[in-house]
């Protein structure tokens, strides 16, 4: 391969985005990348400009031009990622069967899929909080764009509603018995042997990586740290140590991530940690 021509089109504080660079590391692919400033995010609204609409009709990123052809939804890339020989050899799917399938598709944004009903899709309600703070920090004129131009009825609807409401504040609540449930499916799932969730590293230990980081973001990281949930604890330590953990996600926060993270939660952290610990300990 190594002279494939691959453009990432993706943003720096974006899920599926970080899944994606995550595979690109792992895989040793040397791509180009594109910085795509979302809607939610930044004034710019560049998802929403007719070029990029080209590229993915839906809006979002990531979205990947591999010789030109375009492929969009971080699970679909990724599995077209595993075919394309890079620099390390590693087989993202060591196992196929049904099992890794609905991990997969459990622990990302599955289009389709309902809020809260997944370990991937409670992420965005968790996060609604801290996206709600940075819609409001937009200018009005950012909105309207949006609402003239986004694509996805549904984004535009929630995006909207963010600016001129204040829903979320309590959100993250609806998400919280769920959340807990999927953590303990997953702690049974680990095997105590494997470091990863296979024997090698996989697609599944991408999205981990990723929900995991996310749940640092929210200050939510102790609930992954405790000795109530041992072998999860041990595994993210081996996510953490993984150096597409660094490549793929910790070098893209820049000062616009991380200032607003620490404006967002400034010392008092999230107030859903001790919900979740509590949560934990009635269900173990
Ligand atoms: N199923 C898609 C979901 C993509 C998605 O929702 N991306 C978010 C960022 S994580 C996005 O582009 N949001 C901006 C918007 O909807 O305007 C995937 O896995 O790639």
């Amino acid at each position: 391969m190594l002279d494939k021509k691959i453009t990432l089109y993706h943003a720096n504080w974006s899920l599926c985005s970080q899944m994606v660079r995550v595979a690109l590391y792992e895989k040793g692919i040397s791509f180009k990348e594109t910085h795509i400033k979302l809607c939610d995010q930044y004034p710019e609204g560049e998802n929403l400009n007719k070029n990029y609409l080209s590229i993915n009709p839906l809006a979002t990123v990531p979205a990947i031009s591999i010789d030109n052809e375009i492929v969009f939804d971080s699970v679909k890339i990724i599995k077209r990622l595993n075919h394309i020989e890079g620099k390390n050899n590693i087989d993202l799917y060591p196992v196929i069967d049904s099992t890794t399938n609905s991990i997969i598709k459990n622990t990302t944004i599955t289009e389709g899929a309902k809020f809260a009903s997944t370990l991937g899709t409670i992420m965005p309600v968790f996060s609604a909080p801290l996206i709600q703070f940075m819609i409001k920090k937009l200018p009005f004129k950012s909105i309207l764009k949006i609402l003239l131009k986004h694509p996805r009825q549904d984004r535009k609807i929630i995006f909207i509603s963010m600016y001129f409401f204040n829903f979320t504040k309590n959100l993250p609540k609806v998400g919280i018995q769920k959340f807990v449930d999927e953590l303990l499916k997953f702690e049974n799932l680990l095997s105590t042997n494997n470091e990863f969730f296979y024997s090698t590293f996989s697609h599944v230990d991408i999205n981990m990586m990723c929900l995991f980081n996310r749940l640092k973001d929210l200050q939510l990281e102790d609930c992954i740290n405790t000795n109530k949930t041992p072998k999860i604890k041990k595994y993210w330590m081996s996510l953490k140590n993984r150096h597409s953990y660094t490549q793929g996600i910790l070098n893209y926060y820049f000062e616009k991530e991380l200032n607003v993270i620490d404006e967002f939660y400034g010392k008092t952290g999230s107030k859903y940690l001790n919900i979740i610990l509590d949560e934990i300990d009635k269900k173990i």
